[in-house]
């Protein structure tokens, strides 16, 4: 049988993508009757994030500390050093980030976005400009808060949810050098890449692109710092589509991408396995010292950061873990095969599809509805409503408002993220998700926008409330 190549399916491989694992415990799941589902979104202001746990059927808010951990990682934390200072439990995390990382100074932290707060303190001063391959949330808010503005640096099609382009991740060489011209290189602290790209999709970015970046960095001398979160799907993403790199091992390209960048923040939540967690890795001992110091202030010392001997046990196990073929194959192919079943249908989704999520283009699926009345924010609920189903908004509400002159900020991609725990969730479940993305396709042109009434100051999506219009 010969397949056609696909950016969404490896070509290379015909063995299924069946999980490498068998189920040793499991936790039951609570299917509600849409009265239940009707009287919980109304009570949860219709944001899928003020929901209750008990109220979800299938959870694919979020792969971020959702996680099931390995019975190796369940063991691992019964080797938790508890000791405040020096824990044993810190060494072993820092020599595994040494190994499969290859950063030499470690600073652990409670989550992704404790890391992020450091080093945007440590190395932005106000007025500096931050270029980066599209914004996530808690970055740039970090960036912003320590007084920088962040300048979106990505290829134009990451913003266009039906380009094939198989990285849509990767920078775009001439708009970076462009940012660091207007701007001059002493007001950029740092480039901010990520791999890979949350917010267009899950999508990567090649090796290619970050030599290039890095080649530009040096030329311009300004530092390269890299969200390693995916890094693992990336790197599979690289192995899979990039020419040249079919030959690597996952482990390899992750070493390479690291190895071209001056330190990371990662939070452990996604690839590591785990269900806390997060840590920052940099090369220059001036920005660790800086770091530690400024983590002993918010996090915990410096040998723990905000988290138990335990959870750094946790951690170090999963990071082997999230590197093995075996895993990712299984990990992005149960992504796609929910993917693949929306595409058949017709459903806009965004192309290629992506890592740890299949994100629904809520601009096409609801192209009635203009952006003001939340899209995306609509169809969370409606899949909710449909089959206690819990996704996410990733559009105008997640965008947040522009904190110079307070507009909403209006992102091209007004997507619904239907995100996949790693090792969770069955094949079974995927199709009942895919059932009912379906069926709300099917009803579409009935659904109707939503009124914002309520709305936090920070990071509104997580809290802000919204009614039927
Ligand atoms: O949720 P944290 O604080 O552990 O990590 C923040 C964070 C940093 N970078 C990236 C790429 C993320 O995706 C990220 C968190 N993401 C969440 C919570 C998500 O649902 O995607």
């Amino acid at each position: 049988m010969s397949q056609t190549p696909s950016p969404d399916r490896p070509t290379t491989r015909r063995h299924s993508w069946a999980e490498p694992y068998k189920i040793k415990m499991v936790e039951p799941l609570q299917v509600t009757s849409r009265a239940e589902r009707e009287s919980a979104l109304a009570g949860a202001g219709w944001n899928t994030f003020l929901l209750r746990s008990r109220d979800v059927y299938i959870d694919l808010l979020t792969d971020s500390g959702t996680n099931a951990m390995s019975q190796e990682q369940w063991a691992a934390l019964m080797l938790g050093d508890e000791a405040y200072a020096g824990s044993e439990s810190f060494y072993r995390l820092e020599r595994t980030i040494q190994e499969v990382y290859g950063y030499p100074f470690v600073v652990p932290t409670h989550q992704g976005r404790g890391a992020e707060h450091i080093i945007s303190q440590v190395l932005i001063s106000p007025g500096d400009v931050v270029p980066g391959n599209m914004y996530f949330t808690t970055t740039r808010l970090h960036q912003e808060l320590a007084g920088a503005a962040f300048v979106d640096v990505i290829v134009d099609e990451a913003h266009d949810p039906a380009s094939e382009h198989p990285f849509k991740g990767d920078v775009d060489l001439d708009k970076l050098q462009r940012v660091i011209d207007e701007h001059g290189a002493e007001r950029i602290p740092y480039v901010s890449i990520a791999v890979t790209v949350n917010m267009a999709g899950g999508q990567p970015m090649s090796l290619a692109n970050i030599v290039a970046v890095r080649e530009l960095c040096d030329r311009n001398g300004v530092p390269l710092y890299c969200d390693i979160t995916r890094i693992a799907e990336n790197a599979w993403f690289i192995r899979e589509r990039e020419p040249g790199c079919a030959q690597l091992s996952v482990a390899e390209i992750v070493r390479r991408i690291c190895d071209l960048t001056d330190g990371a923040w990662m939070s452990a939540k996604k690839d590591a396995l785990v269900n806390i967690g997060g840590f920052l890795a940099v090369r220059d001992e001036g920005v660790f010292d800086e770091a530690r110091n400024l983590c002993v202030v918010y996090e915990g010392l410096h040998t723990y950061g905000g988290l138990a001997g335990r959870d750094m046990e946790a951690i170090a196990q999963g990071i082997r873990e999230s590197i093995a073929q075996a895993h990712l194959d299984a990990r992005i192919g149960q992504v796609h095969y929910l993917g693949q079943q929306l595409v058949r249908e017709g459903v806009p989704v965004v192309r290629p599809l992506g890592g740890h999520a299949v994100f629904l283009d809520a601009a096409g699926i609801l192209a009635h509805l203009p952006q003001d009345q939340f899209p995306a924010q609509r169809l969370a609920g409606e899949l909710y409503l449909e089959a206690g189903v819990r996704t996410m908004e990733r559009g105008i509400v997640s965008a947040g408002r522009d904190p110079r002159t307070g507009e909403h900020r209006r992102p091209r991609l007004e997507l619904v993220r239907i995100t996949i725990p790693r090792r969770v969730y069955t094949q079974a479940h995927m199709d009942v998700t895919a059932d009912a993305v379906l069926a709300v396709w099917d009803r579409r042109a009935s659904v109707g926008g939503l009124d914002m009434t309520f709305e936090p100051k920070y990071l509104r999506f997580f809290q802000a409330r919204f009614a039927p219009r």
